[in-house]
């Protein structure tokens, strides 16, 4: 692209140097050209072009509509991860005899972005403890260990998955692990949105977003709470541009000011690309973990302002009296003291959402990756409740997921909180009843492992040692395994580090190198349909996910009361999921129609919701409880020299979760990832200056030589990068659904 047509009006667009003041804006075209100008340019553009779903992130993009439309219609909605996320899968192999001359001690050293640029898995490998190296090994071998491994007692067995794989992966995964009598279906959602699926289901009766794409752009006001979406939802700043633009309101709620949630420039709109858009029309920064006092705080001046709307409350709700005489009963004093926002701020967000006709509530990882991440989910949802904001166009509660087909992994029961329909639906189809053995979740695996219930890990992509908290104890669990299967696409530190007696990876093709049909659900419950496509890794020795899937099922489960080997063509898995999928009935003819659809039974256009009464129940959210150690819990001595600090951990800016794509993060001003993000006044009150090494100290480990960096970030918080921030922390989590707060880690930062 040529640069001159998008010439930059101000200094806030680019310098090498400076620090952007807007999010987007021309580093992003900048990218964008670089990579689709490269040698590997035709390759990038031949899949965008290709009729498969964005691989990034679940906001969908793309699919049988063409890589750039929404499903809206709307061109031009494919963003620069999505780019990068291409640039990594179309690596080149990894070279076939590259583990003869690198021994597993050396792939430890790498970090996560050295580990991604090896390339593709191209041939399968395995790993025997004892040994130095991983080798090569066949496919019947790789069956025959398989199928051993997995005859054995039920409860031994376990599954970890990451939403990235398709539907019909999914499905097949949780039918072989129920087929064989085990729940231990853990998947990266237990890491992610779990709270807001186990809050919105104990009150909708349903887990995701009651807003469709269309009905977002309806909207008056969208309350955006712990999100970032400018880095990890990029396509979503167009629906919040758009609303500015037709005079609406955004509330943003975040401890820290991100730069492109104040102002965003959008290539999609001219204007806006060239002098960037106001995003936020205020922006909250309370206490990280504190969301649910600020939730109360806003019902609370609604019950002062006379916006409660009572009708509302009393025709769609139940328990609506116990939650306001809740939020009356809280002193404005705990709220504020809580949360660290003003009353004044409050009041005004409280406000804004009473005089907006129709408001979105949406939110992401601040407020799920809390120890009370469901109280978080469901304050959230009182509020939109009392102010009659569900169940109408324009309206509702939008937990923003996370991977690509995270929410189809839901949707297809990979899962440990099985919906009773489903489970009689497959009952069905197995022709007996699933154990009714709870299953593991994530965390609940790692300590399985670690206490040695485990013998057979099977992990459908994901990098289950970097995504959870305490490295070196996932590391000592994983060990306690006999065997971990990876079916990866690309190499990370799991593979690395995550090692069982024996491990052995299987290399995949991804969504769009697949020989047949595959399909994926967005965050926005739209089903998208990928067409079969080729790769470039043409003399290597890949498996199709459901091939692997499907031939592991048949040896270990025969052919009754499933044909598994038929299955290998999905258009047969697609029937079973219509069959036994609520509201996927559309996709038993998608193969024929190519209509790609909504689920039905998710929008809530209409206030009578799936509950046995078709009422919302509403839940009383206690304010949190939050206090830091002091300096000397961390076990140092009393002359030791630091502050303690709630630290936030998340993504920087060119990562896909424990993938590390690039290691600066321009619009932090953070220039690698070794930094922590700080207040300037706590920093200097704890006698630190910025671009000072520090080391940070959590309850697990230290991690040294750490480059302060100012920030806007409010007093007592701080931010810092995963995976290489698990290494420090354990984190508790929140006990009915097992996510971990990664958003509140009580640190140490100190200058030895
Ligand atoms: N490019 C890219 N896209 C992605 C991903 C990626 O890694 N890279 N990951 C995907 C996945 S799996 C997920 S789950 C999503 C993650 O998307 P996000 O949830 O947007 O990502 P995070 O970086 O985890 O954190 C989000 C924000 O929460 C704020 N925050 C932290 N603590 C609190 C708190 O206590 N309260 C409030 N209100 N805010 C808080 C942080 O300041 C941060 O801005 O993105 C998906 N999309
Ligand atoms: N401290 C901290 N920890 C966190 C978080 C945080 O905010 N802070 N966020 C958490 C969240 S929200 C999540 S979702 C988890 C992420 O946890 P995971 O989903 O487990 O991790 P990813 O890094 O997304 O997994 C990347 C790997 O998936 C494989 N892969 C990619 N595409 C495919 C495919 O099509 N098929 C197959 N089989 N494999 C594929 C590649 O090998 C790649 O290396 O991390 C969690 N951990
Ligand atoms: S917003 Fe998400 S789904 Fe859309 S193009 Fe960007 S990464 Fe892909
Ligand atoms: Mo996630």
């Amino acid at each position: 692209m040529d640069e001159k047509l998008i010439q930059p009006t101000s200094e806030e667009l680019d310098s090498e140097q400076k620090i952007p003041t807007a999010g987007g804006g021309l580093p992003v075209i900048k990218y964008w050209a670089k990579q689709t100008l490269s040698p590997e340019g035709p390759k990038i553009w031949q899949t965008l072009l290709h009729k498969s779903a964005c691989l990034s992130c679940a906001w969908g993009t793309g699919g049988q509509l063409g890589g750039f439309t929404n499903e809206e219609g709307e061109k031009l909605q494919r963003c620069m991860k999505s780019v990068e996320a291409i640039a990594a899968e179309i690596q080149p192999p990894i070279k076939k005899n590259f583990f003869e001359q690198q021994s597993i001690e050396q792939l430890q050293q790498l970090t996560s972005l050295e580990a991604d640029k090896l390339g593709r898995w191209s041939f399968p490998v395995i790993f025997s403890k004892g040994n130095s190296h991983y080798q090569k090994i066949s496919w019947d071998e790789i069956y025959r260990l398989a199928e051993a491994a997995f005859k054995i007692t039920p409860e031994r067995v376990a599954s970890y998955s990451s939403g990235r794989s398709s539907n019909e992966a999914a499905f097949l995964l949780q039918l072989m692990i129920r087929a064989l009598g085990s729940n231990n279906l853990a998947d990266c959602s237990d890491l992610c949105h779990a709270p807001s699926t186990w809050g919105l289901k104990r009150m909708f009766g349903t887990g995701t977003s009651t807003v469709s794409l269309k009905s977002l752009k309806e909207t008056d006001c969208v309350v955006l709470a712990g999100s970032n979406a400018a880095y990890n939802h990029p396509r979503l700043m167009n629906e919040l541009i758009e609303l500015r633009d037709r005079g609406g309101k955004v509330i943003v709620i975040n401890p820290v000011k991100e730069k492109g949630l104040v102002k965003f420039g959008s290539p999609a709109f001219l204007k806006s690309f060239l002098s960037g858009s106001e995003i936020a029309s205020i922006y909250l920064q309370p206490i990280p973990g504190s969301d649910v006092a600020l939730f109360v705080g806003i019902q609370k001046s609604l019950l002062e302002q006379e916006k409660i709307n009572q009708e509302f409350l009393q025709e769609h709700t139940e328990d609506w009296s116990e939650v306001l005489a809740h939020a009356r009963s809280i002193s404005w004093e705990t709220i504020t003291e809580t949360c660290g926002v003003s009353q004044a701020e409050i009041e005004v967000a409280a406000q804004i959402i009473s005089s907006s006709p129709q408001v979105v509530f949406a939110w992401a990882m601040g407020i799920t990756q809390q120890q009370n991440g469901v109280d978080n989910v469901n304050s959230i949802a009182n509020t939109a409740l009392m102010t009659g904001n569900l169940g109408k166009l324009g309206a509702g509660l939008m937990p923003i997921r996370g991977h690509s087909n995270v929410q189809g992994f839901g949707s297809m029961g990979v899962t440990v909180d099985l919906k009773k329909e489903i489970q009689q639906s497959l009952e069905q189809l197995l022709d007996r009843p699933l154990s009714r053995v709870p299953g593991y979740d994530t965390h609940a695996l790692i300590e399985a492992a670690d206490a040695g219930k485990v013998d057979t890990l099977i992990c459908l992509g994901g990098n289950l040692y970097g995504a959870n908290p305490n490295s070196p104890k996932v590391k000592r669990a994983l060990g306690k395994i006999k065997t971990i299967i990876y079916l990866s696409t690309k190499p990370n530190l799991g593979h690395f580090h995550g090692l069982a007696q024996q491990t052995i990876v299987i290399p995949v093709l991804n969504r769009f190198e697949n020989p047949h049909k595959t399909t994926v659900e967005s965050g926005n419950n739209f089903v998208r349909l990928n067409d079969e496509g080729t790769t470039h890794l043409a003399d290597s020795d890949l498996i199709a996910e459901v091939d692997f899937l499907t031939e592991l099922a048949h040896r270990v489960h025969g052919e009754d009361p499933v044909d598994w080997r038929q299955l290998q063509d999905t258009k047969y898995v697609r029937q079973l999921i219509a069959q036994t999928i609520p509201g996927y009935e559309k996709i038993a003819e998608i193969d024929e129609t190519k209509a790609e659809f909504t689920i039905s039974g998710r929008i809530l256009n209409q206030p009578h919701f799936p509950t046995p009464s078709g009422k919302a129940s509403m839940f009383v959210t206690p304010l949190p409880q939050l206090s830091l150690p002091q300096a000397q819990d961390f076990g140092v001595t009393k002359y030791t020299h630091g502050l303690v600090l709630s630290l936030m951990t998340g993504r920087g800016y060119a990562q896909h979760n424990t993938v590390v794509y690039r290691t600066e993060d321009k619009y932090r001003g953070l220039s690698h990832r070794n930094c922590i993000l700080m207040n300037q006044v706590d920093a200097e009150n704890a006698g630190l200056r910025e671009h000072q090494r520090v080391t940070v100290k959590g309850n697990v480990s230290q991690l040294e030589n750490i480059e302060v960096i100012y920030g806007e970030i409010r007093s007592g918080a701080a931010l810092m990068f995963y995976p290489e921030v698990n290494v420090i922390f354990d984190a508790p989590v929140d006990t009915r659904c097992g996510t971990p707060a990664f958003k509140r880690v009580p640190v140490l930062v100190y200058t030895s």
